[in-house]
């Protein structure tokens, strides 16, 4: 008898293909991994049972995002389809164009499941950008017009792979040799591409934007980074450094502090140019080297509500201004100290304890019921999705050069609702997410406990 793969079997089958062919692609992701099993086998011996309040440790093991980059609505519809066939979504929306100061011109999602028992199962998310070739502070009419046609006459995704894919939507899963071929497709999509770039067309995009250059400049799109989870990325951080790997200078997201984590914090590592041969204009075929693709780690923690989300935003403008004001009066500043200050300011906006987290309203927590006891326990739910600032600060930070905006030019509208509309289907905002999670465990405790679901989130006592 032959199996049959359901949407989130294929959706952990890809996850651990893509690894592998990244890979051999880029051996520094293979360092990465090695560290990040390390630390997080340190981080379970040293914390017991509590390493895996934010997660099982077969769960944080195999996690990973990928980024990847696209130029169309057109194809942003079909990464949908392919991404729909592992029971992924895509949720919330992101503007980089203003959240860097760079020339980065893109909006992005990420799909990722979004059902709990889903998320336990793998949590595989991909963030997703695309191009918004229209926007005249990047591109001028004309390059417009020429984007638009040099990625209307290429295909990254082909009709194999697409109906496989809504097959697998459609039914719920594959059969496994139909499953094989899907995943093999699926993972030869996002391979780096050897055909020779256009040299000139290349070129002339990455005096725009190297990210632009980087999608519309060649034929195919190829995964830009795949993102491992570690239960310390300071520990982490360290450790790279100590076997010689530059890092970014710093830790985006929260500082590290002494109270629960929450949100995500991450940092990256550049990759080393990658061969890469191009057309000349006179035909000639050379070999050069781009410097596109880098590594990345992040440490995930407690996702906040509406009002932990507009105090995080505050904190990070607080900090910035701050830093810049002991930046402007030392020419001595360094990480160490902006560390500090971000550190002061985190204290005076977030609880110490998960307790406070959660009767001030600013974190998300779920609800479980133990019958035995008739007591109810509160747990954090983990942070899903990423950070526009944290996002922009990662795919500047890695740039080759800043590229050209002018900002006298009017910006083109873009948000949520014409995300949905490109994509073809509903897109989820994560905070009617993590409620969602939260109401669904209510529910479920009152059931167990056969009490009012709206009795339970005040009998705080009866929680730990
Ligand atoms: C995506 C950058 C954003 C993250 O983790 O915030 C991202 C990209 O470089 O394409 O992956
Ligand atoms: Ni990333």
């Amino acid at each position: 008898m032959s199996t049959f793969l359901e949407p989130w079997q294929l959706r952990a089958a890809f996850a651990r293909s893509l690894s592998d062919m990244y890979g051999t692609e880029v051996p520094a992701y293979t360092t990465l991994l090695d560290v990040s099993h390390e630390v997080n086998a340190d981080f379970v011996a040293r914390h017991g049972a509590d390493a895996e309040r934010l997660g099982s440790i077969a769960r944080v093991t195999a996690e990973r995002h990928g980024a990847i980059r696209v130029g169309t609505p057109t194809e942003m519809a079909q990464v949908a389809r392919v991404f729909g066939a592992m029971g992924m979504r895509p949720v919330g929306f992101y503007d980089l164009r203003d959240a860097s100061s760079s020339s980065v011109p893109v909006i992005s999602t990420a799909f990722r499941p979004v059902d709990r028992d889903e998320l336990a199962r793998n949590p595989f998310r991909v963030f997703t950008s695309m191009l918004v070739t229209a926007d005249r502070r990047f591109f001028t009419a004309d390059l417009e017009r020429r984007l638009e046609s040099f990625l209307a006459a290429r295909t990254l995704f082909g009709p194999e792979l697409l109906a496989l894919a809504d097959r697998a939507e459609a039914e719920g899963g594959l059969p496994e040799e139909q499953a094989t071929e899907f995943l093999r497709l699926a993972t030869e999509a996002f391979e780096l591409s050897r055909e020779p770039v256009d040299q000139a067309w290349y070129r002339e995009l990455e005096a725009v934007s190297a990210v632009a250059a980087d999608i519309g400049g060649i034929a195919s799109t190829h995964i830009n980074h795949l993102t491992p989870r570690v239960l310390d990325i300071d520990d982490l951080y360290a450790r790279m450094e100590a076997r010689g790997i530059t890092m970014i200078d710093a830790i985006q997201g929260p500082p590290r502090w002494e109270g629960p984590d929450v949100l995500l914090r991450q940092t990256s590592f550049r990759a080393l140019a990658e061969p890469r041969t191009f057309r000349t204009p006179d035909g000639e075929i050379v070999r050069d080297a781009l410097r596109v693709r880098f590594g990345e780690v992040e440490a995930r923690g407690i996702a906040l509500t509406r009002e932990g989300r507009a105090a995080y935003d505050a904190a990070v403008v607080e900090i910035d201004e701050a830093a810049a004001a002991a930046r402007a009066d030392d020419p001595g500043f360094t990480e160490e100290r902006r560390q500090e200050i971000a550190r002061s300011v985190w204290a005076r906006t977030f609880p110490t304890t998960e307790a406070a987290l959660a009767e001030q309203g600013l974190g998300w927590f779920t609800y479980e019921a133990d019958s035995a006891t008739g007591t109810v326990r509160r747990e954090p739910i983990v942070y899903e999705d990423f950070l526009p600032r944290s996002a922009a600060g990662i795919f500047q930070s890695n740039l080759t050069s800043d590229g050209a905006k002018d900002a006298t030019q009017e910006a083109t509208d873009r948000d949520a609702d014409w995300m949905a509309g490109a994509l073809g289907r509903d897109l989820d905002d994560p905070f009617d997410l993590y409620a969602d999670q939260v109401d669904r465990s209510l529910a479920a405790a009152a059931e167990t406990l056969g009490v009012d679901p709206a009795t339970l989130t005040t009998t705080t006592g009866a929680m730990r």
